[in-house]
């Protein structure tokens, strides 16, 4: 059984064409579902399965999510998901969906798509990339209403249908997207459990990244290497709390009770492991449970550490005024002027205008040219 990634719009299209780079992620089953066809290479078109979507000849969205959830529901209605459905049904839970937030066909067809595969009782995981707090208010607009729209989908039992969800957010005036785009191929690397060696003592199996995944509320994923224990420390804490992923305050948290999980890899990794994790802990108030991974390994004299942390609350949104401040019309504030009366003291127009005639051609019958 295979794991399963889609990807809709440009942003979770350039996701999934990372995602086919990754040589751990090689029995990864891929889809793309983008309104643009120029995304498209022939290096990619044998790993990926990709589904154009149009409603019509103007391709795109213009960054409206309700176009882009029309899209996708027309194409929904001729069966051209059919084949994808069945794949997320048949693959190994959870299905990740990946998208931009602040986009139209990415963040509008996201909601058709999740709850379409949640009604299929395919347990979905998204994967949303917000944008940067300063951008324009309609990426935000359409992050908050596709936050709120997928916290509304249901599953059979009228219970919450997707739980859980991760978020990225991208830097400000990003020009190059790939280190945060490895970053979120990094993530799904650690979730999918490929990134764990095995081992006989400690270790996180399957079902227990099923338990973490499955805590309600954000979880993030990470991971880094270095060359010494105390290296590793300062990197791995650094991309916990100052990274794509959004972090949180202490004030957030403290409410909150935590699953998390550990994995070291390195020449000493039981004596290493508290120092290399201390700083992450420490600012863990509650946590339920604490899985861990400890692989002692020379590793080319490379220490590993990964760390997962599930149930955190959502990022901070930016709230909008959703009125629209519309321009005035063009006539508004304007009273018609009065001409001088002594204007109108011309002579009266009267006649035929001037060299128009009014004979209409014998074949023009109704308006319209017949054939004679
Ligand atoms: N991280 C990341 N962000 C991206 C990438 N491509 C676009 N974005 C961001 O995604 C947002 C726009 O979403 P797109 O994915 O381009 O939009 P779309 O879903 O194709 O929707 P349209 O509006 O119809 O084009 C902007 O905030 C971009 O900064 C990418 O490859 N990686
Ligand atoms: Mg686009």
């Amino acid at each position: 059984m295979n794991n399963m990634c889609i990807g809709l719009g440009n942003c979770g299209t350039m996701i999934v064409k990372a995602i086919a780079k990754s040589e751990k992620l090689n029995n990864v089953k891929l889809y793309a579902i983008d309104s643009v066809a120029t995304n498209v290479d022939t290096d990619t078109l044998d790993r990926i399965n990709i589904i154009p979507i149009q409603s019509d000849e103007k391709s795109g969205s213009g960054r409206n999510r309700e176009r882009g959830a029309e899209m996708y529901l027309i194409h929904e209605q001729s069966d051209d998901f059919a084949q994808m459905y069945q794949d997320a049904m048949d693959a190994k839970s959870p299905v990740l969906v990946i998208t931009s937030s602040a986009g139209g066909t990415g963040s509008g067809s996201t909601v058709p798509l999740c709850k379409a595969l949640v009604a299929r009782g395919v347990r979905v995981i998204p994967i949303i990339i917000t944008p940067d707090l300063s951008e324009p208010d309609a990426y935000h607009l359409n992050t908050n209403d596709l936050f709120s729209e997928i916290s509304e989908i249901t599953d059979d039992a009228d219970d919450v249908g997707i739980p859980s969800y991760t978020i990225f957010q991208n830097p400000k005036n990003s020009v190059n997207y790939d280190p945060i785009n490895q970053e979120v191929v990094n993530l799904i690397e650690i979730i999918f459990g490929v990134r764990n060696d095995y081992t006989t003592r400690d270790s996180i199996d399957e079902s227990d990244l099923d338990t973490i995944l499955n805590t309600p509320g954000r979880f993030i994923a990470t991971s880094a290497t270095a060359t010494n224990p105390d290296a590793l420390r300062k990197l791995i804490t650094s991309k916990v709390f100052s990274s794509y992923q959004p972090a949180w305050s202490e004030e957030e948290i403290k409410p909150l009770t935590l699953m998390t999980g550990y994995s070291l890899k390195s020449m000493f990794a039981e004596t290493d492991f508290d120092s290399v994790f201390e700083d992450i802990r420490k600012r863990i108030v509650r946590r339920y449970d604490e899985y861990r991974n400890i692989v002692n390994s020379d590793n080319q004299g490379q220490c590993e550490a990964t760390v997962i942390i599930a149930g955190l609350p959502r990022p901070a949104i930016k709230n909008i005024e959703t009125e629209y401040n519309m321009a005035n019309d063009l006539g508004e504030g304007i009273s018609k002027s009065k001409r001088p009366s002594f204007l109108n003291k011309k002579k009266k127009i009267i006649g035929k205008p001037f060299a128009a005639t009014t004979k209409v051609p014998d074949n023009i019958v109704g308006g319209r040219k017949m054939e004679k």
